[in-house]
């Protein structure tokens, strides 16, 4: 990872290298943070954070379900993380991390008292699934590991300890030689990526599920809107694996997966085995919204 100059902590700018935690930091042993992830894209006019008023509020929507008390409004946040970015002097795309964590000074589980932190971190970052995977699309393993349920989780938070079965997931999927799992619901719907949201297309529909099981993506919320535009039909309802077997094409969206093609489910080859026209309308698309070629979305871009 390319180390930046600055990180903000707590209304101060750090050294990259002195933004420390003790070993006794709440979050560390029992999981309570929430974090965002949020793009900078180096556009023509300089570098624009894509959507950073919707990735501020989600931050701040995660906070209040998990009960962390952040001393921050949207406002303060997004000019902490505009500060950030100027002073760091990037000089490409870059990757934004805000994570609110309970720090040092209490520990137990009853977590209320314990001080609540905020950090922003950000980095020069490239492709999640790799240059190739956006062009070619990556291999996609079906995991074992179901979707936090929301019986027991709180799905709707980007909550710290919501990644640890991410996390299983794709090491399982890695391991097996994938590059990225798709986690199917209690149910044994699909539910989401390790990190992304999910779509299929079937005879020309674009069809993605409900958030029932699923974080709330900006990215995928971007594709609808972008879906609409085009006038491709748009279906939200639940797909079964062996749907997305006999899709014609299908594609992972994130913040850091932007629109990446998924060319192999579980070894059934998808579509023509490689991007999707539809898909690649889309990806398009996107990419002339985040690098402020469409001037009907500018607006969802931020100029530092
Ligand atoms: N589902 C999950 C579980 C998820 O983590 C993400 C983002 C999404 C869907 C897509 O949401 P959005 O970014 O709003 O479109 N995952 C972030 C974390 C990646 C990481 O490895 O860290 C991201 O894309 O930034």
């Amino acid at each position: 990872m390319d180390k930046a100059k600055y990180i903000w902590m707590n209304g101060e700018f750090v050294d990259w290298d002195n933004a420390k935690v003790h070993i006794l930091t709440h979050t560390l042993h029992y999981g309570n943070g929430v974090f965002e992830g949020t793009r900078a894209y180096m556009t023509q006019k300089g570098l624009a954070i894509f959507r950073l008023r919707e990735h501020t509020k989600r931050l701040l929507n995660s906070a209040k379900i998990v009960k962390l008390e952040v001393p921050y409004t949207v406002e303060e946040l997004e000019k902490a993380q505009l500060e950030l970015l100027r002073k760091n002097d990037f000089k490409s795309n870059v990757y934004i991390r805000p994570i609110i964590f309970l720090g040092y000074g209490k520990m137990g589980l009853y977590h209320i008292g314990a001080p609540v932190e905020t950090s922003i971190a950000a980095w020069e970052w490239g492709a999640y699934l790799g240059d190739e995977g956006l062009e070619n699309g990556i291999r996609v393993k079906t995991s074992s590991i179901t979707r936090n349920p929301v019986t027991s989780t709180f799905g709707k938070a980007k909550a710290v300890a919501n990644y640890l079965n991410s996390q299983m997931a794709k090491f399982e999927a890695m391991e097996a030689g994938y590059e990225e799992a798709l986690m199917l619901d209690s149910e044994g719907f699909v539910a989401e990526g390790s990190g992304e949201c999910f779509f299929i297309v079937r005879d020309g529909v674009l069809i993605t599920p409900p958030n029932d099981n699923s974080l709330e993506s900006i990215t995928q919320a971007t594709v609808l809107e972008i879906a609409k535009d085009l006038g491709i039909e748009v279906q939200r309802r639940r797909i079964t694996r062996d749907e997305v077997y006999i899709c014609d094409e299908a594609f992972f969206t994130g913040t850091a997966a932007e629109i990446t093609p998924i060319k192999e489910l579980d070894a059934r080859v998808i579509g023509n085995g490689s991007r999707g026209e539809i898909t690649k309308l889309i990806q398009d698309k996107y990419f002339d919204i985040v690098y402020a070629r469409d001037e009907k979305y500018i607006d969802y871009l931020t100029f530092i």
